[in-house]
């Protein structure tokens, strides 16, 4: 199994993702005070509560004395002002040998001072913002296994550094089980000398980072929840623009921009304010544009709260009283994955929001394979997670996900009875609703025909993506039924999709390919007439037509004919 890693694909990607010229890497300087030690908007605008500080938390004035200074630039050390670090040639292969620890280069992390100084990242406009001088306090929570010990502590002194004392009540690390003996008495007799509150917890098993969060969030005895993997670095500003939004409205989930700390050479690069999260049919987390509508929304100002579909999961914060009200966890969920989704579909379905708050940066190495174990098996934990979300939050859309293999459809939920009722319990709307108020530019299309194989009633044989990918042409083989490769929708928006891939053809003759679907009519409308049995494209006014003897790997467009190789079945809808 591929554990799929929302990974780099936060930078880099094609249209649909983030655009190069978007990356801003621009560095300013930092100029502090020294170290600290080691379209359906309308929809959307009701019922928002918006203005009017709630008088839920306690009054805390920030006092310009209490605040964390920041961190002075070290000048000659690695890393310093989030710059790439650079290992000298006798070290590669010492590098290359320990990068296997962690799935990063822990030896540049390991050069790096744990107190990095970095760039004020943040967009302009976002250095001249006010809040509420009343802010609720937080505790962080932060839990890990095997994590490395430079990049959890750069984590905590990030922290420490960055957050205005007073709002900071303390950091709270949850050992999973970790079996690496520095992340024993030696991390608890670190942690005893930091200057804000820092205690370790331990989970007695391993027992993966959902149920490790949860025994984190019980000893929590601030007012929000801040979420952190142990990998991070948090930036100048990041935590007042995160409390202050949850002082207009408790109810309100917020995650900070996570920037990519790069896990070749800890560089600190900020990511685009013009992504969101999303998820593809196999409930992949993935990052996608902001569509126009949100930013319209927002009135084209790029500071603005950005309301996300989903999350990425790690980084974000909750009230208290709101994460146990609206359900915490699941805790039928193991190790990783599937959690992120489960808690963003929850709150806008249960009455919440989700945002990110594009004036708070917090940099995360991102990795392209998983350094630890998954006890039971990969697929298996991660397919369960993701069953789970499916069974409880997906509706019928849910058969999107199981259409998408086999796997999917013989993991075992388990028993979400305790989660379905919750859902009852907190009157929580269809996921019908979900995407035609939060999320239509979903892929799991919010109307669609047909959901199942298209066959060809000349040959018998059936459309087939072949596993491509984009900007292929499409495939066409003996119809095993199994769903997968050979699953489409035909959409009301009339495109013919897989996942984020659609049917497109750009001329008449031309091959009929795979492009990520767009959502604007154009090459990737196509008409089925449920008559003729024709699949037609509309732009050209050409028939899909069986493949040739010459080439039998994939279908044609032709002059529509009347001939029974023009003819589709769209029949064997998938049903779970
Ligand atoms: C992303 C999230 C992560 C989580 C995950 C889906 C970000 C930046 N990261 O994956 O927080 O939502 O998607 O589940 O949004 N851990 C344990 N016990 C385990 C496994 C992991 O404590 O059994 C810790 C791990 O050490 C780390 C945190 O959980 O601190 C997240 O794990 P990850 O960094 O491997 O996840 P990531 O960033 O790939
Ligand atoms: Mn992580």
């Amino acid at each position: 199994y591929d554990l799929d890693m929302p990974n780099a694909e936060r930078l880099v990607d094609d249209n649909q993702l983030v655009d190069d010229n978007e990356i801003n890497t621009e560095k300013s300087l930092d100029t502090g005070d020294g170290g600290g030690g080691g379209g359906i908007a309308p929809i959307m605008g009701q019922g928002f509560a918006s203005g009017g500080i709630s008088m839920t938390y306690r009054s805390l004035v920030l006092k310009k004395w209490f605040q964390a200074p920041t961190v002075r630039e070290s000048k000659g050390k690695p890393g310093e002002m989030g710059k790439p670090v650079k290992i000298p040639a006798d070290m590669k292969e010492v590098m290359k040998e320990k990068f296997k620890e962690n799935q990063f280069n822990l030896l540049a992390s390991d050069m790096i001072s744990l107190n990095r100084s970095l760039t004020d990242v943040r967009h302009e406009n976002c250095r001249h913002k006010h809040y509420p001088s009343k802010l609720p306090t937080t505790s962080i929570v932060i839990v890990f296994h095997n994590e490395a010990w430079t990049t959890l502590l750069r984590t905590v002194w990030s922290v420490i550094n960055r957050s205005p004392r007073s709002l900071l009540k303390e950091i709270i690390l949850v050992d999973d089980a970790s079996e690496r003996d520095f992340l024993g008495k030696q991390l608890e007799d670190y942690v005893a000398k930091l200057p804000v509150r820092t205690f370790v917890l331990r989970t007695e098993k391993r027992s993966g980072l959902i149920r490790a969060r949860l025994l984190g969030a019980e000893h929590v005895s601030g007012e929000v929840i801040t979420f952190l993997d142990a990998h991070c670095e948090c930036t100048e500003g990041w935590l007042e623009p995160l409390l202050a939004r949850i002082v207009q409205n408790r109810r309100t989930v917020v995650c900070p921009i996570i920037d990519v700390i790069s896990d070749e050479t800890f560089e600190y690069i900020t990511a685009s304010d013009s992504t969101w999260g999303g998820f593809n049919w196999k409930l992949n987390f993935r990052w996608y544009r902001v569509p126009q509508r949100e930013m319209a929304r927002r009135n084209n100002d790029r500071t603005a709260p950005l309301r996300t579909p989903t999350m990425a999961g790690g980084l974000f914060s909750i009230d208290k009283d709101y994460f146990y009200e609206i359900g915490s966890y699941d805790e039928g969920m193991d190790i990783w994955g599937g959690e992120n989704l489960e808690m963003s579909f929850r709150i806008w379905q249960c009455g919440g929001i989700l945002e990110i708050i594009p004036c708070s940066h917090v940099g995360h190495v991102f990795r392209d394979k998983s350094p630890y174990t998954f006890p039971g098996g990969v697929a298996k934990i991660v397919l369960h997670n993701a069953a789970r979300v499916a069974e409880v939050w997906l509706d019928e859309w849910r058969d999107f996900y199981y259409a998408m293999s086999t796997g999917a459809r013989k993991a075992s939920a388990g028993d979400v009875s305790d989660r379905k009722s919750l859902r009852d319990r907190l009157k929580c709307k269809s996921f019908r609703w979900y995407l035609e108020n939060v999320y239509p530019e979903s892929l799991m299309p919010l109307d669609y025909y047909y959901l199942g194989e298209i066959r060809n009633a000349e040959t018998e044989t059936c459309l087939d993506t072949m596993g491509r990918k984009y900007n292929e042409k499409v495939g066409i083989s003996y119809c095993h039924g199994l769903g997968g490769n050979q699953v489409f929708a035909y959409t009301k928006r009339q495109q013919i999709m897989s996942d984020d891939l659609c049917l497109d053809a750009a001329s008449s003759n031309g091959p009929v390919n795979m492009v990520r679907c767009h959502n604007m009519g154009g090459n990737q409308e196509w008409v089925y007439d449920a008559e003729e049995k024709w699949i037609r494209h509309t732009n050209t006014g050409q028939c899909l037509q069986r493949a040739t003897r010459d080439d039998a790997s994939t279908p044609l467009l032709r002059p529509c004919d009347y001939s029974k190789g023009q003819q589709w079945l769209m029949e064997s809808k998938f049903k779970w």
